[in-house]
């Protein structure tokens, strides 16, 4: 297998450039491989090296993270109010 692995290098798969280097048939758009192609691919995913954030993730408020890619990170109401 090392010999074959030498003599036919797998090309490294460049994202979102259109081009299917690595030759499985298409380009790369979803690096971390969570089901969501990239932003840069003008798919939904926000953070395309991040698998616990795309559309649909819950979301854990105050935590900088915008894990759902909803815009920002959501807030928790409840620990606002008593904090004013
Ligand atoms: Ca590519
Ligand atoms: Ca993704
Ligand atoms: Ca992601």
């Amino acid at each position: 297998m090392l010999l074959v692995a030498l003599l036919f290098p797998v090309a490294i798969e460049i994202p979102y450039d259109g081009v299917d280097q690595d030759g499985d048939g298409v380009d790369l758009v979803d690096v971390d491989r969570d089901g969501f192609v990239g932003v840069l691919a003008f798919g939904p995913d926000c953070a395309d090296n991040n698998p616990d954030v795309h559309p649909g993730a819950r979301d854990v408020p105050d935590d900088l993270v915008d894990a759902d890619c909803g815009g920002s990170d959501r807030r928790d109401r409840r620990l606002w109010a008593r904090r004013r």
